[in-house]
């Protein structure tokens, strides 16, 4: 057998033999997403959301070319604060592992990395997918075409509001993946509770959520994705007049700097964190938080349920 390319931590491994439940987490939010000094804090946090709703979390890294499924404090400190940290989505694994590279995955590096490793549940904050002015730049995230082929439920708060949603939705239709919305029929906002769409389909519970998804992989006709959108309550929204406006100035930015390819989103999100002084920061930890202890949850249904 060739080796396993990703190492798995002890406690990761030992939850994923005993069948126990276990929630993988991306780190290209904390590399690449968040500002520092937080986003030390937050990775430590989103690890602590998982734990306290019952599951193990599994933060997903690469480390001098390692691919690490379970990253150690070390590894944690190590991507939030290096400078010289890789945004890897699946094209970039192979070839930052012949480098050595130092890397923080991103939803679309980290979901085909945890499917492989036989996790069901990944939390994240919002979804990568087709961007403003894709009509002409063609600039839509792997992270969609990624999730039609990678078996795992994807906890998010819909796809980050700098994106063309409703073009998003339609791709994901195309490409086979399942959306329902948590306990509502309208799609998450990200910063904003609602993003602006309606959804097919409602699940109410994490028991309900993990019937979906032991469906789908009994019926074995599909390796998609099941997406899982839990809008933040709105009372824990970012206000909207103020969401607006910066978006709107934000995407004059990209658009004046000829920011392109995968620069795209974090100049966009750090535009955020300073013009909102830090409100749209507090909103991406909210929604973060979040989504991991929904995403713990449906993974301990997910768990019972297959025992
Ligand atoms: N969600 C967040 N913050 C982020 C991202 C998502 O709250 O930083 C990251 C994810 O890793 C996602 C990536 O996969 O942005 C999408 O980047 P791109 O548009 O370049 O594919
Ligand atoms: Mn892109």
């Amino acid at each position: 057998m060739p080796e396993p390319i990703f190492d798995i931590s002890d406690e990761v491994r030992a939850a994923l033999a005993a069948g126990a439940p276990v929630v993988a987490l991306e780190s290209t939010i904390i590399s690449h997403g968040l500002p520092r000094p937080d986003n030390l804090r937050v990775a430590r946090e989103i690890e602590q959301a998982v734990r306290d709703h019952g599951a193990v979390p599994a933060t997903i890294g690469m480390v001098e070319g390692r691919l690490r499924v379970g990253l150690d404090d070390a590894a944690l400190t190590r991507l939030a604060t290096s400078d010289d940290v890789h945004k890897l989505s699946i094209r970039d694994l192979a070839v930052a592992t012949a480098k050595g590279a130092d890397g923080a995955t991103t939803v679309a590096g980290t979901g085909a990395v945890a499917a492989a490793a036989g996790i069901a549940v990944f939390a994240t904050g919002g979804l990568g997918g087709v961007h403003r002015e894709a009509n002409h730049t063609f600039d839509e995230s792997a992270d969609l075409s990624t999730l039609a082929s990678t078996p795992i439920v994807v906890v998010c708060a819909g796809v980050k509001s700098i994106l063309d949603v409703g073009a998003t939705l339609e791709r994901l239709e195309t490409l086979g993946v399942g959306v329902v919305g948590y306990g509502t029929e309208r799609f998450a906002g990200f910063f904003v509770t609602d993003g602006g769409h309606d959804l097919d389909w409602r699940l109410d519970t994490p028991e309900e959520v993990a019937a979906a998804w032991h469906a789908q992989r009994r019926l074995g006709v599909s390796r998609a994705a099941l997406v899982v959108s839990n809008p933040l309550p709105e009372a824990e929204q970012l206000d909207r007049e103020l969401h607006d406006k910066v978006l709107a100035e934000g995407l004059a930015i990209v658009e004046r700097d000829q920011v392109t390819g995968k620069d795209v989103t974090p100049v966009l999100l750090d535009h955020f964190h300073r013009a909102t002084d830090g409100a749209s920061l507090a909103t991406n930890v909210r929604v973060i938080l979040a989504n991991a202890a929904l995403a713990a949850r449906i993974a301990v249904a997910a768990a019972s349920e297959r025992t």
